[in-house]
């Protein structure tokens, strides 16, 4: 395998993200997907349409790239706008609530503490993370300063913010790996354990190390979860990426194969093998049918020319 350049993991993680996407929502709540239906609704589809997980990781990569770096309000307004233009992709029911506050006037920082009582733990911040991972690969202190910050516009409870610095951190750690040979996933899960701080998370990470070397794929849904909610899905797209290290097709199917939330961990499970493996790791057919990807592309490319400090 050609080593990947870092350019080529940044465009992977973002067009990964799409894919996973995109494959996935057609098998969104289901109980289980046979790996052959994904690949057969990828042959028989004129184009790969992508749902909020994608249009709302479009949102993070523009605004970071206006803005040179993080800024609240400028995010805030960048995922309201999106959604005004096309309120269709399929977002869960917290997100079009914060964005109508924030078109009357809210502060990006103040308006999802309100909702489900302590904000929201659904996988939302988690599944737009992409672009945080990349561009904050070199640096975890930033990083999750700036997951815990955009997690917060729509994501305030703490285990929705915890959840997209998690994500964040892997697909951090998968960008800053070289693939081809063998990377020790016992190592990689140590740090992500010490990297969180609730028990929740911990506990599932640990639970990963117990089921890498057995794999059975009910004990993957019922103890790591394919859920919504951020505590029963970001763990399991780092297993679905763990198990299949080497190939961005299986890892994917694996996570779409799972059932329930699928194109969320389908999107999140891409995200970190494209940061690993890079862009030319996604099959051809799939890549060349996602919907808008130049323009997602180009935004990688822009945000790799931010991380150079080109730009
Ligand atoms: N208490 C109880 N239930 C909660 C809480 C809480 N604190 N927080 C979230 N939920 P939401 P999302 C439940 O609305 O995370 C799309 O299909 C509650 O049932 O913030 O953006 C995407 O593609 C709530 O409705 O939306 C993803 O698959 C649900 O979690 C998914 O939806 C989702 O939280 C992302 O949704
Ligand atoms: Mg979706």
């Amino acid at each position: 395998m050609d080593e990947p350049s870092l350019k080529s993991k940044f465009i992977g993680a973002l067009v990964g993200t799409g894919i996973g996407d995109a494959l996935g929502a057609p098998f969104e709540g289901r109980s289980k997907v046979k790996p052959e239906d994904i690949d057969g609704i990828a042959d028989r589809l004129a184009s790969l349409t992508y749902t909020d997980d994608t249009h709302m990781m479009i949102g993070v990569a523009e605004s970071l790239v206006r803005t040179g770096g993080f800024d609240g309000e400028d995010m805030a307004q960048a995922f309201t706008k999106n959604y005004e233009l096309e309120p269709f992709r399929g977002y869960g029911p917290g997100p079009p609530r914060i964005f109508r506050l924030i078109r009357a006037g809210g502060a990006w920082d103040e308006v999802a503490q309100g909702l489900y009582h302590s904000g929201s733990y659904g996988n939302g911040s988690a599944m737009r993370v992409a672009p945080i991972g990349m561009l904050y690969h070199n640096n975890p202190l930033v990083l999750t300063g700036v997951a815990h910050k955009s997690s917060q516009i729509t994501h305030a409870h703490n285990l929705g913010k915890e959840g997209a610095t998690l994500q964040a951190y892997a697909i951090a750690l998968a960008t800053n790996l070289k693939p081809g040979g063998t990377f020790d996933r016992s190592d990689l899960l140590t740090k992500l354990i010490g990297f969180v701080s609730d028990r929740v998370y911990k506990e599932k990470l640990t639970q990963i190390q117990a089921l890498l070397p057995h794999p059975d794929k009910d004990r993957v849904i019922t103890e790591l979860g394919n859920g919504i909610e951020a505590f029963n899905s970001v763990p399991t797209a780092i297993y679905s990426f763990l198990a299949h290290p080497d190939s961005f097709a299986q890892a994917v199917r694996f996570a779409i194969s799972l059932g329930g939330d699928t194109d969320t961990i389908g999107a999140m499970t891409g995200a970190i093998s494209g940061a690993y493996l890079g862009i030319k790791s996604i099959p051809g057919g799939w890549r060349s049918k996602l919907e808008n990807r130049q323009y997602i592309e180009e935004l990688a490319e822009k945000l790799y020319h931010l991380f150079l400090g080109t730009d």
